[in-house]
């Protein structure tokens, strides 16, 4: 049985969108990707102190269980070289599960939803362009609300999805 996962990708170290899509890419081995937003330029939140992120958030349909999937997202943690073990701190990779279908999930080291997700823009912002309707399964709203709900604050600006490619093909 295939089960929709939304995944949120964040990097603030090294060459960001690069980080990204290699994350993507090896992600993809994991079941069949979705939609993928835009990639955010992102004021960094909790350790305040520590460069500015992109982030993005791929739907990704997979045969692997939660914690299947957890194990894939920290192999991948790991094979991209976590540089510093700071909790909340710079990092070139690091991928967290949003929701995995409705279903919740609490065994230790793994929350889903992910438990600071709709207090998140970085996160709700990506997931409100590809999946609004999508819906919290214990709150009871959609992705749209908990954006609309959010207070002020936190700075994410997406990035037109051909300004990337624009500004590093002119090299
Ligand atoms: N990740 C964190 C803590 N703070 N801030 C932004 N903007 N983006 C992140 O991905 C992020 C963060 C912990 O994983
Ligand atoms: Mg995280």
């Amino acid at each position: 049985m295939r089960t929709r996962a939304y995944l949120s990708l964040g990097s603030n170290l090294g060459d960001r969108a690069q980080n990204l899509q290699r994350a993507v890419t090896e992600l993809s081995r994991a079941g069949s990707l979705g939609p993928q937003s835009s990639l955010y330029e992102t004021e960094p939140v909790q350790v305040a102190a520590q460069p500015w992120f992109l982030n993005c958030v791929v739907a990704l349909d997979t045969q692997l269980s939660p914690s299947e999937l957890l194990s894939t997202a920290l192999a991948l943690d790991k094979d991209m070289g976590r540089m510093r073990s700071q909790a909340k701190g710079a990092r070139v990779i690091d991928v967290d599960i949003v929701f995995y279908g409705d279903l919740i999930v609490e065994i230790p080291g793994l929350i889903i939803p992910h438990p600071a997700m709709h207090e998140r823009r970085f996160v709700l912002e990506p997931l409100a362009q590809i999946a609004p309707e999508a819906t919290h399964p214990l709150l009871h709203k959609s992705v749209r609300q908990l954006l609309a709900a959010l207070p002020p604050g936190q700075v994410v600006r997406r990035i037109a999805d051909n300004e990337h490619e624009a500004k590093t093909g002119s090299d």
